[in-house]
């Protein structure tokens, strides 16, 4: 059922956008991913999949590893193929149920490259251009400034429209990708009658951006080079509860959330406060007076703690040999999904 204008209950598809709640019983799509570029951190964990977990049991949700996003940037090819498995291995540990949600490998459904390309010709040269995240990574790898890395957010568009997701749990660094994809549904829409489902991207207060421990006004990121400002999902907990110990703070002494003067003391207010669910008013009135080495013991096992338990839960994943049937569950259902949309863009363009 198509529908021009029309108010439902669905986040902004009432304009010049396909609703996907046909009748009232239909969930709302989600969908995200995450490129296999490094391993995961604890930043992946709190502006991502922490969320995806909560959503499950709302909305019909697809996850995905985003290996072709991932080889913008050159990759070891083994380490890549290892971390198709473990990372799909670490969302489960994270709480994500194959049960409940739809976990699959972006490269093992055409539809994407074959959609990203469609979309690679709506989008422009100077909307690219604009891309944070493309001046960003262009700066990193000047000797290696791809046009994948540059269209990187039309193949996104794809991943997202495929599916017709209502909305786009993601970090605050990629709500950019995702503002943009809705224009581009709006373009397409426009020139060819509704066809994509406009989405929104969904963004958590706490946690939507994490820093590096070591330069807390830098995000904390898979692929940074210092290990000593990052927490790997895999890190071993004494290494991390070590790496909170020495996080850069500041010499003012006070604990108080203020990013702009004391990024660090902030952040760590805020991975204390996702990890254990206490507000950061509370845990900021619990320290008053009190100073930063207390305070960072207490964030340090909060750490140990959930790092020690989510490993747990890894290893016995990893060896159940369950991953690869979820993978291959995953993409079949995907595939499903995806060639249906794919199928009515070709007919639209022609
Ligand atoms: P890379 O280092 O390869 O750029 P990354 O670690 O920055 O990767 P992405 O794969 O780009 O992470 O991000 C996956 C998802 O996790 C995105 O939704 C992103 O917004 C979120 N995310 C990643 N790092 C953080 C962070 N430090 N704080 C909050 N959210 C994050
Ligand atoms: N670009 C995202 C990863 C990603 C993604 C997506 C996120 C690729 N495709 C679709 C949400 C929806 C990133 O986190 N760097």
């Amino acid at each position: 059922m198509w529908y021009d204008t029309l108010v439902c209950n669905c986040v902004q598809t009432t304009f010049l956008g396909v609703c996907n709640m046909e009748n009232e019983n239909q969930k709302k799509v989600i969908l995200s991913g995450i490129q296999p570029s490094g391993e995961l951190t604890l930043g992946s964990y709190l502006g991502a999949i922490k969320n995806w977990v909560k959503l499950s049991d709302e909305y019909e949700c697809y996850y995905m590893l985003a290996d072709l996003h991932s080889i913008t940037v050159r990759q070891n090819p083994a380490d890549l193929r290892r971390r198709t498995l473990t990372q799909i291995a670490a969302y489960i540990a994270c709480g994500l149920d194959p049960e409940k949600n739809t976990i699959f490998i972006q490269s093992h459904v055409p539809a994407h490259a074959e959609l990203g390309w469609v979309l690679d010709c709506y989008t422009m040269f100077g909307e690219l251009s604009r891309m944070t995240q493309f001046k960003d990574k262009s700066a990193k790898n000047a000797d290696n400034i791809n046009a994948g890395l540059f269209t990187y957010p039309a193949l996104m568009a794809a991943d997202i429209l495929l599916y017709q997701a209502d909305l786009v749990p993601v970090g605050e660094d990629q709500k950019q990708h995702v503002e943009l994809t809705r224009n581009l549904a709006e373009r397409f829409n426009n020139r060819y009658g509704d066809t994509f489902v406009i989405p929104e991207p969904l963004v958590s207060k706490v946690g939507a951006k994490i820093y590096s421990l070591q330069d807390p006004t830098k995000k904390m990121s898979k692929s940074e080079e210092n290990p000593k400002g990052t927490i790997d999902l895999l890190d071993e907990p004494a290494v991390a509860r070590k790496k909170i110990m020495s996080a850069v703070t500041d010499s003012l002494g006070i604990i108080q959330y203020d990013p702009e003067h004391q990024p660090g003391v902030s952040n760590l207010l805020t991975i204390l406060s996702s990890l254990n669910g206490e507000s950061i008013e509370s845990i900021v009135e619990r320290y008053k007076g009190k100073g930063y080495g207390d305070f960072k013991k207490e964030v340090g096992a909060a750490v140990f703690d959930f790092l020690s338990e989510l490993q747990a839960k890894y290893k016995e994943i990893l060896s159940s040999g369950m991953v690869e049937q979820v993978i291959t569950e995953g993409n079949e259902k995907a595939r499903r999904s995806a060639h249906k949309k794919l199928m009515k863009v070709k007919k639209k363009v022609g």
